[in-house]
C-alpha cells in the first residue's frame, strides 16, 4: 500500500484560502506554511480557478484541496490538478468516509479514475495522496469511531462552525468544554484509537493554539482574509 507523503499531517500548519487569486496562493505556498487549503465548498473558487492555481503551483507548502461535497468527480479532479490532499466536508458515517477514500485511491485500494492534466504539466499521477474526512455535525460525532477506523483516513478534520452549530453551541463553548465526555475528547480519543491525525479548522493562530492545547495538531492556523486584515492592522499600526 502507498503511503501519503502529504504536508497535511501531524504537526503540520496551513493557511485556509477562500479568495486569493492564483499569484496570492503562491506567495502563500512559499510563505513557510506546510499545506495551502484552497476551499472550493466556501470559497470564490470554481474547477477553472482550481486548474489555473495548480498548474502554476510553487511549493514547497502541499497543495489541498477542500472538496464541494463528498463527490466522487470533484475529489478526482482536485487530485488530478495535483492536491497532495483532499479534504471531504460533511461526512457523517463509515460509509461515506469509505466513499471519499475510495474516490481519492487507483485501483485495488480504490476507484480513482486515472487523467492527464498532472502529466500535463509536469505533475505525477500519485497514488500518495491523503484523504481526509470532515467531521462537522452531531451525526458525525456519534460515529466518529467508525469514520476514524475506516482504511484509507488520513485524517479526521474538524469543522468547528459547523459542529457547533449541529450541536446547538458555539466554537468558544466546545473549546472551553475540556471535560473527558467532551466532543474534541472524543474526536482525539477516536482518532487516537485508529492512530490517525485529528486536525481543525483554527482560522486564526488564537483559536488554532486553543485547538492545539486539545491535541489537535493538523491545523489551519490562519486563512488568507485573516492575513490580509492582519497586514494591514500592522501595516497602519
Ligand atoms: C467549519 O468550521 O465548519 C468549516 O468547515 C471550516 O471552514
Ligand atoms: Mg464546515
Amino acid at each position: 500500500m502507498t503511503t501519503s507523503t502529504s504536508g497535511f499531517g501531524p504537526r503540520s500548519r496551513g493557511v485556509w484560502c477562500s479568495e486569493a487569486g492564483p499569484g496570492g496562493l503562491w506567495r502563500l505556498a512559499c510563505a513557510g506554511f506546510d499545506w495551502v487549503a484552497v476551499d472550493l465548498q466556501h470559497g470564490r473558487y470554481d474547477r477553472r480557478d482550481l486548474l489555473e492555481a495548480a498548474r502554476g503551483w510553487p511549493g514547497p507548502a502541499e497543495l489541498v484541496v477542500r472538496v464541494p461535497a463528498l463527490d466522487f468527480s470533484s475529489i478526482g479532479l482536485a487530485l488530478d490538478a495535483g492536491a497532495g490532499a483532499v479534504v471531504v466536508p460533511q461526512v457523517e458515517d463509515a460509509a461515506q468516509a469509505r466513499a471519499a477514500v475510495d474516490a481519492a485511491h487507483y485501483p485495488p485500494r480504490g476507484r480513482r479514475s486515472a487523467g492527464q492534466l498532472g502529466p500535463s504539466w509536469g505533475g505525477s499521477t500519485r497514488d500518495a495522496v491523503l484523504c481526509a474526512v470532515m467531521v462537522e455535525s452531531a451525526a458525525a460525532l456519534a460515529e466518529v469511531e467508525d469514520i476514524a477506523a475506516v482504511p484509507g483516513v488520513g485524517a479526521v478534520f474538524i469543522g468547528p462552525n459547523d459542529l457547533s452549530l449541529s450541536l446547538g453551541t458555539t466554537v468558544d463553548a466546545l473549546l472551553d468544554d475540556r471535560s473527558p465526555a467532551s466532543p474534541l475528547a472524543r474526536i482525539t480519543a477516536a482518532c487516537a484509537a485508529a492512530d490517525v491525525p485529528a486536525g481543525a479548522y483554527g482560522g486564526d493562530p488564537a483559536t488554532a493554539e486553543r485547538f492545539r492545547a486539545h491535541g489537535i495538531d493538523c491545523l489551519a492556523v490562519a486563512t488568507d482574509l485573516w492575513i490580509t486584515q492582519a497586514g494591514a492592522a500592522a501595516a497602519l499600526a
